[in-house]
């Protein structure tokens, strides 16, 4: 007999899974009316909190700041006992909260979702559960945990062992003992590093083997903090909001002291605060500078690698705990209770897999290179295959059959870390390209949550019924996502951030670093702007508001916020002597930017008198003679001398191996034009004329400049090709102005906020050439005879009013027969290149620069480019 086709159930919401995120969605969908089944494998709620129960498990967030907000009672009637709670008394906390708002009768338990699929005739998921329910819903919301599918074991032999076998991520409900027992942990992460002391405390031996050495620090726990409490006390609502538009989700004053500049005393006394202190926001705002300044990050790496030398005892185990692989920070930091003390007993031993791997696991033990051991218990603390493994295992298939899977096989992509194309009304929290694992979960996932609540209340209120991300709109959070990363240490670290614990998982970075209150910025912005990069569909409607949230480069961003803080008046208010104080005050206080072999100053003897110019020679082998670069300094031909581009100069130098002079030419309004081009070209014979005395090599030499000083390098080019003379072997135009048209797109876009206005530019202008020579090619190269010109490399910023005028001169020089190489500085300002050090998002665009101004010299003998 056949069996009758199952009748779908309907729901309007679907939720994967019970813990922090899947209870509060539940509660919000249900609060909006809708009806919502929620699934998940454990036997109660909890999620992570259900399945981690090894000893020793806790959170390492402060209680304080580790519970919901979203209801005030709850938070009036809950008190933590610990400053960083037990797994047993958060699950009871979660169990309440399900209590609270009776959130057990939507919740199947001990089931799973088997597969979901998108039905595009319906327009909803189509998803079967491990029970054999079918079931249709129109939003389907994974809410599945960023660290809850256990890494499997590719240890070989895995399966062989006879005696007993534990994962802290799977710990059994009646827990285990290990009274006399001979036990092994593998894994030193936070579930190891938790749970080793306890384990230790029963054991009759315990052997740790350790991969990776650990940072980790005191969490001296005890009772809650009395300083968060307090400030909890006098203001709930203030804390709260702080927490939210704070940067990693735990009120936390950002220190501005960097590594680099602050004193040995100040170093120690931040140090030593944040290790008394013992909260992970703390030890990683030891320095302003840590997170990305290889220098700064080792003064802290150092003085914890002095605390982990002066707690154990052996001289060779302390080595052997003392991580020297990562900068610290870079694979998530620890908080132990008494983990470094516990290899001082007799009994613990740790084995270094980095100088005898494991080879096998035997029936009996474990085999490394070296030993054999033989265990009653082995404790595997090997982690997850984070925040992907979890959403790539539910058997996902949206539009024309393509699985998320699939989709995600070279590395996640998403829109905000919420959604991703190809799958509509797919909502994933706190999904890769999300604050998530770098926050505290528990605010990231309040405001994903809301998020999603707040969307399919929108879209109800508007009559849609689909939503998805537009590939314009996901490729750009891809990009930021990366942009973030990338002016970090982070990516350096092979870490489960970057995918890199799994065997032939792509190694891609994975949470968003940009903060928790950057990233709540960017989502209420998508909101503001009618759900930009969404499509959304309904009966007889579509509406789709296409763009890119962020794109421009963090660092920039933060830069703009910076300067916006201080309040500086606009320089085309200025008369040209404050503007030139500003500027030097400016310029007094940024990094100095890379060492080179030699700044020498002098001085070039033109008609009109002397220029004074500093020559940077390259550092090390070989001594010379090296390429020359003549480099013209930017200011609008008023601001600028050869102290405002100095880090430019060096990191041009280094960076392309060549003798960098830098000249000081006459400014306006004193000398108005033609005054700084006829110096320029002036500059330029004088350089080629002493080459041999300046170490250059004869007959290779190259003009650069910026902004206003590309123009007249732009127009020295021009003269000396008219003069039949000297040799140029390339020009390097950086952001140039070469023309006077202050109407193209890129000064409407760009006219007004990114430190170069339109209103600026006009200032420039009017200081330095009447209007009746402004199109003169001595003023606007673009528009003289650009053939024979020398191969010619242009930068252009997306952000920069002379975006287009860039653009326009390279594509003018192609049409002449001029080599032109555009790069495109993406998502900077006119002012990024040469901000050294402080704009780190600079340093590729520069790395390009460098290896351009190589290409204009062929024959010299190649030097090592800075990195
Ligand atoms: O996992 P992990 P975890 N052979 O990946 C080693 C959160 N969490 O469960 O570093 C030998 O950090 C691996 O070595 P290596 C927290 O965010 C929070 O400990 O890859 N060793 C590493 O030492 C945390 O970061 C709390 O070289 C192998 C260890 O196993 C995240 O969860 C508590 C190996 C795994 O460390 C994951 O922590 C617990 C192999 N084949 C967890 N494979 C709180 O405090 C892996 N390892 C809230």
């Amino acid at each position: 007999m056949n069996k009758p086709p199952s009748v779908p159930e309907h729901f309007d919401a679907v939720v994967v899974g019970a813990g922090f995120a899947g209870l509060y969605m539940l509660y919000r969908l249900r609060e909006l009316g809708l009806s919502v089944r929620a699934f998940d494998s454990a036997g109660d709620v909890g999620g992570t909190w259900y399945w981690n129960r090894y000893p020793g498990a806790r959170c390492d967030i402060p209680t304080t700041d580790y519970a919901y907000t979203f209801d005030p009672d709850l938070e009036k009637e809950w008190t933590w006992s610990e400053k960083y709670a037990t797994q047993p008394e958060i699950l009871d906390y979660l169990r309440l909260v399900a209590d609270r708002h009776s959130l057990r009768s939507d919740i199947e338990f001990s089931a799973a979702v088997t597969s979901a699929r998108w039905d595009e005739q319906e327009e909803r998921w189509a998803i079967t559960t491990s029970s054999g329910q079918e079931i249709r819903c129109r939003y389907y919301i994974m809410a599945t945990g960023c660290l809850s599918m256990p890494k499997s074991s590719e240890i070989e032999g895995a399966g062989r062992f006879g005696g007993q076998v534990y994962f802290t991520s799977r710990w059994p409900h009646e827990g285990a003992d290990f009274t006399g027992q001979r036990v092994a942990v593998i894994g030193t992460g936070s579930s190891g590093i938790q749970s080793i002391p306890l384990i230790a405390r029963q054991a009759s031996q315990l052997t740790v083997f350790q991969r990776t050495a650990n940072f980790s620090i005191p969490a001296h726990n005890g009772p809650p903090s009395a300083d968060r409490l307090k400030r909890l006390d006098e203001d709930r609502d203030e804390y709260r909001h702080a927490a939210r538009w704070s940067r990693g989700g735990i009120p936390t004053d950002l220190t501005d002291v960097f590594g680099m500049t602050a004193s040995e005393a100040v170093r120690r006394e931040r140090f030593e605060a944040a290790w008394a202190q013992g909260e992970l926001f703390g030890i990683l705002n030891v320095f302003a500078d840590q997170g990305f300044n290889p220098a700064s990050n080792d003064i802290v790496a150092t003085m914890i690698r002095e605390k982990i030398r002066s707690t154990v005892k052996d001289p060779g185990t302390a080595e052997a705990l003392s991580p020297k692989d990562h900068y610290f920070g870079t694979k998530r930091p620890c908080l132990d209770s008494g983990y470094f003390e516990t290899f001082n007993l007799p009994h613990v031993r740790l084995v270094d897999l980095r100088t005898q791997p494991i080879v096998s696991i035997t029936e009996e033990g474990i085999e490394t290179a070296d030993e054999s051991f033989g265990f009653d218990a082995i404790v595997y603390a090997t982690g997850f295959d984070a925040m992907t493994g979890a959403l790539v295992a539910a058997d996902i298939t949206g539009r024309d059959g393509w699985s998320l899977k699939e989709k995600w096989a070279a590395g996640p992509s998403t829109y905000l870390g919420l959604m991703t194309t190809g799958f509509p009304n797919l909502f994933m929290l706190t999904a890769p390209g999300s604050p998530s694992v770098l926050s505290n979960m528990a605010v990231s996932i309040e405001q994903h949550v809301d998020w999603v609540a707040g969307c399919l209340k929108d879209m109800r209120e508007a009559g849609f019924e689909t939503i998805e991300p537009t590939a314009l709109a996901e490729s750009g959070w891809d990009q930021h996502v990366q942009d973030c990363a990338a002016i970090t240490l982070y990516p350096t670290a092979s870490s489960w951030y970057m995918g890199a614990n799994v065997p032939g998982k792509p190694r891609v970075f994975l949470p968003y670093i940009g903060g928790v209150d950057a990233y709540r910025k960017a989502c209420d912005d998508v909101v503001e702007q009618d759900y930009l990069g969404f499509r959304m569909t309904g009966p007889g409607r579509a509406r789709c508001h296409d763009g890119v949230v962020r794109r421009m480069q963090p660092d920039v961003a933060l830069v703009l916020e910076l300067l916006a803080t201080l309040g500086l008046p606009p320089m085309d208010t200025l008369s040209a002597a404050d503007a030139r104080a500003l500027m030097a005050a400016t310029a007094a206080t940024r990094p100095p930017g890379p060492e080179v072999g030699e700044v020498m100053d002098g001085v070039i003897p033109v008609p009109a008198g002397d220029l004074p110019y500093r020559l940077y020679r390259p550092a090390g082998l070989p001594e010379g003679p090296h390429p020359l670069v003549v480099y013209f300094h930017g200011g609008g031909w008023v601001l600028g001398n050869l102290d405002s581009d100095d880090p430019l100069c060096r990191d041009l130098c280094a960076r392309s191996g060549a003798v960098v002079v830098s000249v000081n030419y006459r400014h306006a309004p004193e000398d108005r034009y033609p005054a700084a081009a006829l110096d320029a070209f002036a500059a330029v014979q004088w350089v080629d004329a002493n080459a041999i005395e300046l170490g250059g090599i004869p007959g290779q030499l190259a003009v650069a400049g910026w902004s206003a000083g590309a123009n007249i390098a732009a127009v020295a080019c021009q003269l000396a090709r008219d003069a039949g003379g000297p040799h140029i072997s390339g020009q390097l135009l950086i952001c140039p102005v070469v023309d006077s048209d202050l109407t193209r797109p890129s000064y409407q876009d760009n006219g007004d906020g990114y430190i170069l206005t339109t209103a600026l530019m006009r200032w420039f202008w009017d200081h330095y050439a009447d209007p009746a020579d402004r199109g003169d090619p001595l003023a606007a190269p673009l528009r003289g005879n650009l053939e024979g010109l020398p191969p010619t490399c242009i930068v252009t910023a997306d952000f920069d009013p002379l975006r287009d005028e860039g653009v326009a001169y390279a594509r003018a020089l192609e049409a002449a027969g001029v080599p032109a190489r555009l790069t495109r500085a993406r998502g900077h300002i006119h002012t990024s290149l040469t901000m050294v050090d402080v704009v780190i998002s600079g340093a590729p665009v520069r790395a390009e620069i460098g290896e351009a101004l190589r290409t204009f010299f062929p024959n010299a003998v190649p030097q090592e480019p800075v990195s």
